[in-house]
């Protein structure tokens, strides 16, 4: 109809086109293979399908290869892991990368215990990890930065995000995303800063391992993924902005609900109205 021509045609003159890749999502509705953890299953496929995403989650060892190889993007989580589901998330992310699915990694409380840390950095050298998402004090941990950490909360910590995302993403070869109040991604190259979304997604549990998942949904339908992640920030944060305008009086249930419904209901044209990023190149 008229609506999708004027968003393709305005995105030749914007390479970023934020608004044009959800419309593109939810005419692919991509497979996300989530091997996510016990807390946010349910949130994360009921989530995934608000947006336009088809969810599956898989765990065993027999089937993963399979279920893999076939979905648009796998999303790795280890919130409440166990050595035995690594076991199986190294089979997953081995058929993935051989598959050419993209694989994102969130390390869920990375730092907080040494076996988190580790079982993280042992995914990170078994797999190509194409995208690795999690709050800072996770993303130190990882490369191995010294940052606080409480439970599978950010904590207090100082410290240059947009420094360590670049970092992070030259040291590991892939696509880093810090989120917080600002939200950073980097590839080592181009550099996103994201301003959408709402403290009340601090309230929420899940909201950072749905956020992994969304960005696996865009990183199905376009091959960038630093635009990919840009592009599920905006629409992410700009979707809590719109549920919190109508659910903030009510409190924390509602607002979990709500978020739902505007992940569901947001347009191209709200998002292109509302997206608050900025871009910067390597020099
Ligand atoms: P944490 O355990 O530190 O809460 P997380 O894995 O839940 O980490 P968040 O950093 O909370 O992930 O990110 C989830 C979503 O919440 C992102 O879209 C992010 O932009 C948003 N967000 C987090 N903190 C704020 C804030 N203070 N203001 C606005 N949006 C926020
Ligand atoms: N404990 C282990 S995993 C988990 C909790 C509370 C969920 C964390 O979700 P998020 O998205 O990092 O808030
Ligand atoms: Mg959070
Ligand atoms: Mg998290």
């Amino acid at each position: 109809g008229a609506v999708f021509y004027f968003y393709f045609a305005e995105g030749e003159g914007n390479k970023l086109n934020i608004s044009g890749k959800l419309v593109k999502l939810r005419e692919k509705k991509p497979l996300v293979h989530n091997m996510t953890n016990v807390v946010v299953t349910n949130f994360t496929a009921n989530g995934l399908l608000a947006i336009g995403a088809s969810p599956v989650m898989a765990f065993a060892k027999e089937e993963v290869a399979d279920m893999a190889a076939i979905a648009g993007a796998l999303v790795l989580n280890i919130g409440t892991l166990e050595k035995d589901l690594i076991d199986s998330m190294i089979i997953a992310g081995k058929s993935a990368n051989e598959n050419g699915v993209p694989v994102l990694l969130d390390p869920v409380g990375a730092g907080a215990t040494t076996f988190r840390t580790e079982q993280a950095k042992r995914i990170l050298s078994e797999i190509n990890v194409n995208v690795l998402r999690g709050n800072a004090a996770e993303v130190a941990n990882v490369i191995g930065e010294e940052w606080s950490i409480k439970g599978v909360d950010a904590g207090e910590g100082s410290g240059d995000v947009i420094q360590m995302a670049k970092k992070a993403a030259q040291q590991l070869h892939c696509t880093v995303v810090i989120t917080g109040k600002t939200d950073v991604v980097s590839d080592g190259d181009q550099t996103y800063l994201v301003n959408n979304g709402h403290p009340l997604l601090t309230s929420v549990t899940g909201t950072g391992c749905l956020l992994t998942s969304v960005i696996g949904a865009f990183c199905a339908i376009h091959e960038d993924h630093a635009e990919a992640a840009l592009s599920a920030l905006v629409t992410y944060g700009a979707a809590a902005e719109q549920a919190a305008a109508l659910a903030e009086a009510h409190g924390t249930g509602t607002f979990q609900i709500e978020f739902l419904n505007q992940l569901s209901k947001i347009t191209a044209n709200e998002i292109e109205q509302m997206a608050d990023y900025s871009h910067e190149t390597a020099a």
